[in-house]
């Protein structure tokens, strides 16, 4: 047979997630925001493919027919086979060809699946476990049509993009079955990574030690384990969002990654620069309706001089930082009553947990409020009327003035009483705004009685824990998460494990201040491009080099000094915050995609690029079809490091490596200088609940 020549320059990418129209979590937001700089380059040669949840996918895609004859006919012999899915357009920004398949219509092959997995790749598979085997039937959904597509399709190379454990497991399917098709990786954290670090373990400084298999197997996570190191291992091209997590990859799933790819945002530039600070002010006014409703009875604080300090996030205590980020708010409040300070923060922790309902408490100091404003509306609109009759009915020059008792009726003034009585209280305001399920034992709430942060009067610290998403039709705190960011004055992540951290990205291209670690992927990512991030606004907790006990009293620090910060001085911040967002625009970032895509084109089709005969041949230069744009609108401040000044290469800059490099044991992720055991103190200077 004939050997077949793809063509590599104008390739197909299929991309593979399980939260592919399924929002679960930061994934999501990784491929949606990602999809127009990806059409850009692709067009109708992308196409997404992901689980098919009938709950939303009829509001996420609109459905149509291949345009690609092989495409067709290679979905209509799945379907007659039994496997149902979903073949459209998804309906977001850069409206992607987008194919879903119903794993469950497939689950009669599972037992017949599990058999080939165990024999094909020695992973085996409890029989319970749901996550997995949906894992599993969708991977072997995806190497399914992958196979069968490119047996049809034989003139152009394919390239085929994983992320995660849930979506990886066609990797190993399409290696074992010589598919012709090329493969990346992209791990966003790895599982043994998150299970290490919400324990107590001391993670970072015993990475290279851990019985990686024996950890697994101790957390029932060793067939999860074996699919995610599986898929690392059989790509083409491995690849993690952030430095800190390849060099946690290399350690824990023994494949040392081939680049970084950088998480991006679509970052949408208004038209006048002033127009976000609007924002905030007008969001800001909703926080405040809110506050004024949750501490009735206790609210003896001036909003003029009140700030707006949150963390936000997936529910891992200690992962997320929770634990450390509740403890320096003690010791805020503490330096702030001691410095005699007026300024009050108000300290949001929005993290969904299990609840039954919101408290009947919070609920009514909204209504107290809204009782109180409907009443002073009233009563306004009769003084009003009488102050018109009275003018009315005065004799030109000759007429006086009403006195203000007489424009105050004897009714108006029992109303307005019977509203500042219904404005007492007997409790404190609460700290959280539901009925927790397990409320004995909830580590936020634990935490919070610890250090006793009890919304009392003198506290200059308040807290606010709401353990639901934010969404504007909720009857307390009604607004939708990026509005309630845009009113915050500051958001604090000190994550221990967070191989990327969206929150804090968020936060800057909606330029608001933020605080994160060097544990984070965004904080490294901040500060090897940025001389001197905390003067941008962009504060980096070091949890690596110092002791915890350090690190809490830097972030108290780091809080305390934007505490006392002027109006003037927080708007500047401001706009020196939203100067970043550039840097995390996918129209930068999509670059580095673009590389590892080549890359992987390269390593499996080397004889198109250097020539029969390998590295000595002729070496194109690859057009990767996109134009970096670093932020040239940025002004001579801030202060940017060389790389990314000139534009060159992002710390996840897949572009710098070749195979040789590899040879050389080099790599495009610099090693992570860790402080040795004996440097680090022991344990938490607070219990971890
Ligand atoms: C924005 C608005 C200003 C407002 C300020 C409040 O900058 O444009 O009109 O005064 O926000 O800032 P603050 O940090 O006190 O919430
Ligand atoms: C992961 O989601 P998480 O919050 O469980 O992936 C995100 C997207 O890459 C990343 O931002 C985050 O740090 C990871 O932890």
């Amino acid at each position: 047979m004939a050997e077949i020549k793809r063509d590599v320059k104008n390739p197909l990418l299929f991309e593979c997630a399980w939260e592919v129209a399924n929002k679960v979590g930061g994934i999501y937001t990784v491929i949606k925001t990602k999809v127009p700089v990806t059409v850009s380059e692709y067009g109708d040669r992308y196409t997404l493919i992901g689980p098919l949840s009938y709950k939303t996918a009829p509001m996420e895609v609109e459905q149509m027919e291949p345009k690609d004859p092989h495409l067709a006919a290679t979905l209509e012999s799945m379907k007659t086979a039994g496997v149902k899915m979903l073949y459209g357009k998804w309906l977001i920004e850069g409206a992607p060809n987008v194919l879903l398949f119903d794993t469950g219509s497939q689950y009669s092959r599972l037992d017949e699946w599990k058999g080939d997995l165990w024999n094909l790749a020695g992973i085996p598979t409890p029989p319970n476990d749901h996550e997995t085997n949906e894992t599993i039937v969708f991977g072997y959904l995806v190497a399914w049509f992958l196979g069968d597509y490119v047996a049809r399709q034989l003139d152009t190379a394919v390239v085929a993009h994983f992320h995660e454990w849930q979506a990886g497991l066609a990797i190993p399917l399409l290696r074992k079955r010589h598919v012709d098709v090329t493969t990346v990786f992209t791990t966003h954290a790895t599982l043994l990574g998150r299970y290490l670090c919400a324990g107590s373990v001391d993670f970072y400084n015993n990475l290279q030690y851990f019985d990686v298999d024996h950890e697994a197997g101790k957390r029932g996570i060793y067939h999860r384990y074996c699919i995610e190191r599986s898929s690392a291992h059989c790509a083409d091209v491995f690849t993690t969002v952030s430095h800190i997590t390849a060099y946690e990859s290399e350690h824990l799933l023994k494949r040392k990654p081939d680049g970084v790819l950088p998480n991006g945002l679509n970052v949408v530039k208004f038209q006048a620069m002033h127009e976000f600070q609007n924002l905030h002010s007008t969001a800001k006014a909703k926080i405040n309706e809110f506050v004024r409703g949750h501490f009735y009875g206790h609210y003896n604080f001036d909003l003029e001089n009140t700030l707006y300090f949150f963390t936000a996030g997936r529910y891992e205590y200690r992962n997320k930082g929770v634990d450390m980020f509740i403890e320096s708010l003690a010791r805020l409040n503490y330096r702030l009553k001691k410095s005699n300070s007026t300024t009050t923060v108000v300290a949001f922790i929005i993290m969904p947990a299990s609840t039954h309902s919101y408290t009947v408490d919070a609920l009514k100091g909204q209504a107290v409020v809204k009782q109180l404003r409907d009443t002073v509306a009233e009563i306004q609109n009769r003084l009003g009327a009488r102050l018109f009759e009275h003018a009315m009915r005065s004799n030109g020059e000759h007429g006086t003035l009403p006195t203000p008792e007489s424009l105050l009726s004897e009714e108006d003034k029992v109303l307005l009483k019977r509203r500042i009585f219904a404005l007492k209280r007997n409790s404190l305001p609460p700290v959280t705004t539901h009925n927790m399920a397990d409320d004995p034992n909830d580590p936020i709430l634990n935490q919070i009685r610890r250090v006793q942060l009890f919304n009392s009067e003198s506290d200059r610290v308040k807290i606010v824990f709401h353990p639901d998403f934010l969404n504007s039709n909720n009857p307390i705190l009604g607004l939708d998460y990026e509005e309630f960011v845009r009113g915050c004055h500051l958001g604090v992540f000190p994550s221990y494990y967070e191989p990327w951290g969206y929150t804090p990205a968020e936060c800057t291209v909606m330029g608001i201040p933020s605080i994160t670690t060097n544990l984070s992927g965004f904080g490294c990512f901040m500060q090897d491009l940025i001389e001197r991030p905390q003067d941008e606004g962009c504060y980096i907790v070091d949890r690596r080099s110092q002791s915890v006990e350090d690190s809490v009293s830097q972030l108290t620090d780091h809080m305390y000094t934007f505490s006392n910060r002027t109006r003037r001085q927080r708007i500047n911040q401001r706009n020196r915050v939203e100067r970043l967002s550039p840097l995390l625009d996918w129209k930068n970032l999509g670059i580095e995609y673009s590389k590892a895509r080549q890359l992987a084109l390269r390593r499996a089709y080397p004889d198109s690029f250097y020539g029969v005969g390998g590295l000595e041949g002729e070496d194109e230069e690859f057009d990767f079809g996109m134009e970096r744009m670093m932020p040239n609108s940025v002004p001579a401040s801030p202060r940017f490091r060389m790389s990314a000044m000139s534009g060159i290469a992002t710390p996840g800059d897949i572009g710098t490596l070749t195979e040789e490099m590899q040879a050389l044991g080099t790599s495009d992720y610099k090693g992570q200088a860790w402080p040795s055991q004996e440097d680090e103190e022991e344990g938490y200077p607070f219990p971890l609940v």
